[in-house]
């Protein structure tokens, strides 16, 4: 018998969080690596280990950085040790202060990457639509005191970039995209990387391309890229000689290594991400209430996220009753970005009051839901996952009724 005549067949009693065997034996993990064929890799570190050179601007950190200019279509990239490290640089080389506009709707390093550097970040509304900044409201965001504004590439949506530079020009302010989502990623048919002042990719295990930890800025402007240079190597311009205050933002040789190995399958990585997304979007499209989010015409993605939105009003299914029950069969879907970068800390506390400001943010937070893909993930355990959220969302009303809405929260070692 198959898992879906099983599901079909199966009581309620059966699922997992009741006390039932749980559909994977193992977890299913968001963001399990994509990784490349060992051997690519152990041959790049092979040569490390002869040249015995493992940082500092080596040939793997140079080659990856010609490379990753080469796909985003610009004039420089450097490579750092993370797109963290990566917006702090960057926010401080286009010397963004005072109040910087950023999206309410994005993971916490945007709005810590200003903070960390005493710049206050001042929290946008989203598009329900794109999920990404809302130029709309933007304009009314506007202050003496802003300098900039970052925009977001959320889920590898590419953001309204033309409306945000066009007002970036009308007002004098810096224009940065965190790409971390994004790299592979086009707009009209123009790569992610060239948009605005400059552009940050994530190569974090996590990320649609990896080099373990890792990141890099990307930008078309001589002299920004000068200065971000000199800003990840601690602003050393010879052996012994410091021109301006920096940091340590380097990346490594075996980072590097490993982004090159792993650019060498991106097509397949794409390919299978795309497989995987279409997949889920057929098997969930006649669910009440879940909706897989699509992209714009003009997106090329990487489809590293399969993101859904769950309308508990149309559905009679809420996203954490839905997450609870996942979780318990090993699914373990996540909720980005909830409850909110607003809602967290430092935020909650300085910025009081301001989610009354955000209502797409808000719904969205809670409506949430992204699922596991990537190469680690069958076609088979799509199937079984799609069949699952249709029994719950079939199934809802019992469902609800036996689970306490005492509030699930999320294992973090759930590994
Ligand atoms: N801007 C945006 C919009 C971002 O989303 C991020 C990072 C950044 C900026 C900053 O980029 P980095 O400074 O990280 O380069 C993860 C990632 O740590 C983070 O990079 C990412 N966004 C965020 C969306 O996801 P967590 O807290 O969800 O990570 P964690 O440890 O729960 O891992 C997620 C799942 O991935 C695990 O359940 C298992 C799997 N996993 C993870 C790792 C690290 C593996 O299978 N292998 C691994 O090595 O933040």
């Amino acid at each position: 018998m198959t898992i879906q005549q099983l599901l079909v067949r199966a009581a309620v009693d059966d699922l997992a969080v009741f006390g039932g065997a749980p559909l994977f034996a193992t977890p299913l993990h968001v963001g399990r690596p994509n990784l490349p064929p060992y051997d690519r890799v152990e041959q790049r570190l092979r040569r490390i280990f002869d040249r015995g050179w493992l940082t500092n601007h080596g040939p793997e950190v140079l080659d990856f950085e010609r490379a990753v200019a080469s796909h985003a279509g610009v004039k420089h990239c450097i490579a750092v040790c993370n797109a963290t490290v990566g917006l702090e640089v960057a926010i401080r080389a286009l010397r963004m202060s005072g109040e910087v506009i950023v999206p309410a709707f994005t993971f916490v390093a945007t709005a810590h990457a200003l903070a960390w550097q005493g710049i206050t970040p001042v929290f946008c509304d989203i598009d329900p639509m794109t999920h990404t900044i809302d130029p709309e409201r933007v304009e009314a965001l506007i202050t003496p005191r802003t300098t900039g504004i970052i925009g977001v590439h959320l889920w590898g949506r590419t953001c309204h970039v033309e409306a945000l530079e066009a007002i970036a020009r009308r007002h004098d302010l810096r224009l940065l995209f965190d790409a971390a989502h994004a790299f592979g990623c086009a707009r009209g048919g123009r790569p992610v990387g060239s948009f605005g002042d400059a552009e940050v990719f994530s190569f974090h295990a996590t990320k649609f391309l990896n080099t373990f930890e890792g990141g890099a800025i990307v930008t078309n402007d001589d002299a920004f890229a000068t200065q971000i240079r000199l800003t990840t190597n601690f602003g050393f311009v010879d052996y012994d000689q410091v021109v301006s205050i920096g940091t340590n933002g380097k990346m490594t040789e075996i980072s590097a290594a490993m982004g090159l190995a792993s650019l060498e399958r991106m097509d397949d990585v794409v390919a299978c991400n795309r497989r995987h997304y279409e997949q889920y979007a057929a098997g969930l499209s006649d669910v009440p209430g879940v909706t897989v989010v699509g992209y714009s015409a003009l997106d090329r993605p990487n489809y590293q996220y399969v993101a859904l939105e769950i309308d508990a009003a149309e559905g009679g299914l809420d996203r954490d009753t839905l997450l609870e029950v996942l979780h318990a069969e090993q699914v373990l879907a996540r909720r980005y970005f909830y409850p909110g970068v607003h809602r967290m800390e430092p935020y909650r506390t300085t910025h009081p009051g301001v989610a009354d400001g955000l209502p797409a943010a808000e719904a969205l937070s809670r409506r949430v839901l992204v699922l596991p893909t990537g190469t680690a993930v069958s076609a088979d355990d799509i199937t079984r996952i799609c069949d699952l959220i249709a029994y719950c969302v079939e199934h809802r009303a019992e469902i609800t009724r036996r689970l306490p809405r005492s509030g699930f929260t999320v294992a973090r070692d759930l590994r």
